[in-house]
């Protein structure tokens, strides 16, 4: 006895001493995130947790009383009942006016969370083996997005790499998500291939992306940064290496980026368009030439 007693106490010293474990506390809970949706999750998941903590505390106080001081070896006499309506009416009652008082917050940001109206930008992310794409629906951008170089290089067999050496490993895309900070960002999801999950931790946020539907979830980040998540649904071979990352910026900063994005579009489309009637032109010069030879 006194020995597990020294490995408990030993235990909770190192517990208490030992900061890098103690760094790791914080990742035993949710996230509060960046995002109003998220802060509210994260309201509701600990409101929960602690009516379930006082439960636990006032079902185990009566029970370790109970067993504590009515124990035989103190004489107690069992008492003779077999059913009582009043306890039975007491404990359905109590348990019910409790999950109706917690299910009226859940239901509020459950209504929330579906509540897409009044976006003021549309981003459709489709899920692909192995990358994202993402599309913003009014303004015809649109671009893919993969694992970064420096993690996919270090991720092939035998690469000599340490992963531990390459910042954000198997977290990091050569092209991420920019959004705007502030603005309420509706966010269409689908696949093309099979099923993939779009997820943010940050965002309080995880969707399906399912061939031939179209989910939608919404989120309005409060602070600029860079957010990072993975695929969240087991989707093949390099399910590990579609990572998602989010840009937070300022809604000017966005506005500039998104012309930027714009106006590269529109000079490759002239190019591609010139480029198609040079190739008319050619065609029609070689048919004419042909044609000329043919009459000769
Ligand atoms: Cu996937």
């Amino acid at each position: 006895m006194k020995t597990v007693i020294r490995a408990l106490a030993a235990g909770v010293a190192l517990m208490l001493i030992g900061s890098p474990a103690m760094a790791g506390w914080s990742d035993l809970n949710l996230r509060v995130g960046v995002t109003e949706l998220s802060r509210e999750i994260y309201g509701l998941h600990m409101l929960i947790l602690w009516v379930c903590v006082a439960i636990a505390v006032a079902v185990f106080a009566v029970m370790i009383y109970s067993i504590a001081t009515f124990r035989k070896s103190k004489g107690a006499i069992p008492a003779t009942f077999d059913h009582s309506t009043k306890a039975e009416i007491i404990w359905t009652v109590i348990p019910v006016i409790i999950l109706v008082a917690m299910a009226i917050p859940a239901a509020k940001t459950l209504v929330k969370i579906e509540d897409t109206r009044g976006s003021e930008l549309t981003v459709k992310v489709t899920g692909y083996q192995w990358k994202w794409q993402y599309e913003y629906v009014d303004e015809g951008v649109s671009f893919f997005s993969t694992l970064a170089g420096p993690s996919n290089a270090a991720r092939q067999l035998d690469s000599g790499v340490d992963p531990g050496s390459v910042e954000n490993y198997l977290l990091d895309v050569d092209k991420p998500l920019i959004v705007p900070q502030g603005r309420k960002v509706r966010v269409l999801i689908t696949a093309n291939d099979v099923i993939h999950s779009w997820w943010v931790p940050d965002f309080g946020m995880k969707k399906d992306a399912i061939p031939g539907f179209i989910n939608e979830m919404w989120f309005r980040a409060d602070e600029t940064g860079t957010y990072r998540g993975q695929c969240a649904e087991l989707c093949g071979r390099d399910h590990g290496f579609m990572p998602v990352v989010v840009e937070v910026v300022p809604a000017d900063e966005f506005d500039a980026w998104l012309l930027e994005q714009q106006s590269a579009r529109r000079a490759e489309t002239d190019r591609s368009t010139t480029r198609a009637s040079l190739d008319r032109n050619e065609a029609a010069d070689s048919e004419t030439a042909l044609r000329v030879a043919n009459a000769e």
